[in-house]
């Protein structure tokens, strides 16, 4: 393949490596203690597992809703159920650029608050990340025609010393990451997800197989360097027909705690049917292989987009949690609507798919963050 050089990755050997104000070094955070934070959360999700539960997380809940944004002590979850989500769901996009606020507007400083308050509730904590295109700059959905990833994972080329330099700045965050009593958090990390589709760059359509798993240890030895001890990793692909197809991208056993599955419900009553199979086919590899290699299981994203089917959370949702028992499951955004209209995965005030939810919210098998002592 012609490794093509683009002015935009060139640039990258020209930045900073870190950004002002928000690293962390492996002494600070290196534990005294036998455990690790990433076992100790580890252990909390095995036994969430062995229980048959499983915690609701909500992607950005805490930082803004349909109705408002970046309000402190507001959720659209809370102020439905009464509740917040047991688990929170982050997106480290642009951090790889210093910029002090994320692809969705959130300040990575209030994110970082908001975590710890998170972990005070006794609650979890996950992440996502969708870099910029390391080759072109451009975001992490635009088309591509070039095999970016393999540009990354090969030592010498721009496109490499830029992903380097961006994957040393999600890794000061990360370990900049602290709770109340300034101890490192646990927390869930989903690099590279959805790689049977080609919408990102690190799409498996995208680029080969191994480089796709190059870019697991790239990552996994920036990290390491770092000496983060805080992060379980999760693998995360989008609907795919078989076991087979699941484990096709597989990093390996020692790069992987978490077997994820993204799996959305679209086209809303039409769609039913064809959710429910996406999830047999998609989950249910997650779950398999997860009972094989004695990992945990997560649907790790999910939801119907502005909530078409009003009582998703019970009729849909609900059957699939009873079914499958995954340790949590994580619905997108609420994006609010003077920014991105009609995209919101849980119902807010005024929705009627409130008592739906409430539903679910009260149900025995879900866990919010009032009853987190029940997986302590
Ligand atoms: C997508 C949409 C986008 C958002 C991105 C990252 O699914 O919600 O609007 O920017 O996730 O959170």
């Amino acid at each position: 393949m012609q490794i093509r050089h683009s002015i935009f990755a060139a640039a990258g050997l020209l930045l900073l490596v870190s950004c002002g104000g928000r690293q962390g070094s492996s002494a600070e955070i290196a534990s005294t203690d036998s455990i690790t934070p990433a076992g100790e959360l580890l252990q909390r999700l095995q036994k969430v597992q062995a229980s048959g539960l499983t915690i609701y997380g909500h992607d950005d809940d805490p930082v803004y809703g349909v109705n408002w944004f970046g309000d402190e002590g507001r959720s659209d979850v809370l102020e439905t159920v009464g509740d917040y989500p047991g688990m929170m769901h982050w997106d480290l996009g642009l951090i790889e650029s210093c910029s002090a606020v994320n692809l969705d507007s959130v300040a990575f400083d209030r994110m970082a608050r908001e975590m710890a308050l998170q972990e005070k509730r006794g609650g979890i904590n996950a992440i996502s990340w969708h870099p910029l295109n390391p080759h072109t700059g451009k975001d992490a959905w635009q088309p591509v025609d070039t095999d970016v990833v393999t540009l990354a994972v090969t030592e010498g080329t721009p496109e490499n010393d830029t992903l380097r330099v961006w994957l040393g700045r999600a890794a000061d965050y990360l370990a900049s990451l602290k709770d109340e009593e300034g101890k490192p958090l646990p927390l869930i990390f989903r690099p590279w997800h959805e790689m049977s589709g080609g919408w990102f760059w690190w799409g498996g359509p995208n680029t080969t197989v191994d480089s796709y798993r190059k870019l697991w240890e790239m990552t996994r030895k920036a990290f390491d360097e770092k000496g983060l001890d805080n992060i379980l990793y999760a693998y995360s692909p989008d609907v795919v027909g078989s076991k087979d197809e699941y484990m096709t991208w597989y990093p390996g056993d020692e790069y992987v705690d978490i077997m994820g599955a993204d799996v959305y419900h679209r086209d809303g009553h039409e769609g039913t049917e064809r959710w429910f199979a996406a999830i047999d086919s998609t989950y249910g590899a997650a779950a398999a292989v997860a009972a094989e290699k004695g990992k945990i299981a997560a649907l790790t994203e999910t939801g119907c987009e502005a909530l078409p089917v009003e009582d998703w959370y019970t009729s849909c949702l609900l059957p699939v949690l009873k079914k499958y028992k995954p340790v949590y499951v994580t619905v997108w955004r609420n994006g609010n609507r003077n920014m991105k209209a009609d995209h919101f995965y849980a119902p807010y005030p005024g929705h009627p798919g409130v008592e739906s939810f409430k539903t679910f919210h009260n149900d025995s098998i879900t866990v919010f963050a009032r009853e987190l002592e029940r997986i302590r």
